[in-house]
């Protein structure tokens, strides 16, 4: 982009930690969505009529349709989060527009999350803290509220990228043994630190594990990745955690599942049609739900907007944005 003396237009679709804002509206000619409501899908395309920048996240779908209809003057779509899949990449590539996202800086929060569910469920912690606030608990029995044990178990990670690595460098302190699938075997010397078996099949992995977790990112390629056929693969005592994206999973299978038994538990920070939860999770006692905050903390917020701000100051400044997203990689 040719430099000019003139703050280019960028539009944030979301309230940002207010030191992101201050210093996007020092840099920039920021437009802020004070009141944080999410965006209608009309707003957004009155927003890609004006702005050079868009800054969206998750909850805003930038869909075929409304990269079809952007302005001209739009071209960069600076993503406040990781997950790619609420853009059209294709049709973004199409019109020029370049899309970046923030990867990296909410690896460790989203893998401590991870580890806390994958905590939670056979241990069966927010039904024993639902119990006390209930005003249910009569005091300590030797048989009261007893889990499972999860040192000694085999976790499975499917994706085992940055956050699917950080999950198991905390699971070995836990004494868990660590199963991966991923497109593509690790690195030898990080296969050895973390003791871990590679699974070329997902099948094979999935009937032998007794924890399954989520971290690979929502692709084409990988929605309903666990599909009812591969659900069913799994032992009746295995627990299935979740804190990449909901479509990764079929959720209306998994639901029935849980209910009969034929899976032991879940720990889901993501759901298929955010903020809506599948009524049938609401009612079962072996699901710990939680509304996606896995990378929810002040630190990563930070974080994720000082890339924001850095991809969007390279790109206005004319050079290629650091976490370039392409779409061939998706
Ligand atoms: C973010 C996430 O909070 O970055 C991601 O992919 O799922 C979340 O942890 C969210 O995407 C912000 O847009």
């Amino acid at each position: 982009m040719p430099q000019s003396r003139k703050k280019p237009v960028v539009i944030v679709t979301r309230k940002l930690p207010d030191a992101v804002e201050t210093r996007m509206m020092e840099l920039f000619d920021a437009r802020l969505n004070l009141d944080d409501h999410k965006w209608s899908q009309a707003e957004l395309a009155a927003a890609m009529k004006s702005a050079v920048v868009l800054v969206p996240t998750v909850t805003d779908r930038i869909d075929a349709a409304l990269i079809a209809a952007a302005g001209p003057q739009l071209k960069l779509i600076a993503s406040f989060g990781t997950g790619v899949d609420h853009i059209d990449l294709k049709s973004a590539r199409q019109r020029g527009i370049i899309v970046t996202n923030t990867p990296g800086v909410l690896t460790e929060d989203t893998a401590d999350m991870t580890m806390a569910l994958i905590l939670a469920v056979p241990r069966r912690l927010a039904e024993g803290e639902r119990l006390v606030r209930r005003g249910d608990w009569t005091g300590w029995a030797p048989t009261g509220m007893l889990g499972h044990r999860i040192w000694g178990k085999r976790l499975g990670i499917i994706g085992m990228g940055r956050i699917g690595t950080a999950v198991a460098r905390r699971a070995r302190g836990f004494g868990l043994s660590i199963h991966y699938h991923n497109r593509k075997r690790v690195h030898p010397q990080t296969e050895s630190e973390l003791d871990a078996t590679y699974w070329e099949s997902l099948d094979q992995m999935l009937a032998r594990v007794d924890i399954v977790s989520i971290n690979c990112p929502h692709t084409p390629a990988t929605f309903h990745l666990l599909s009812a056929r591969r659900l069913k693969m799994l032992q009746p005592h295995a627990v299935i955690v979740n804190t990449s994206r909901g479509e990764v999973i079929d959720e209306e299978t998994l639901a029935k599942m849980l209910r009969t038994g034929e899976i032991a538990g879940a720990g889901l920070d993501v759901f298929e049609n955010e903020p809506a939860i599948n009524p049938k999770l609401l009612k079962l006692d072996n699901v710990v739900l939680l509304p996606h905050m896995g990378s929810a903390t002040i630190e990563g917020r930070m974080a994720m907007g000082e890339k924001v701000i850095v991809n969007i100051k390279t790109f206005v400044d004319g050079h290629t944005p650091p976490d370039r997203v392409l779409e061939t990689e998706y």
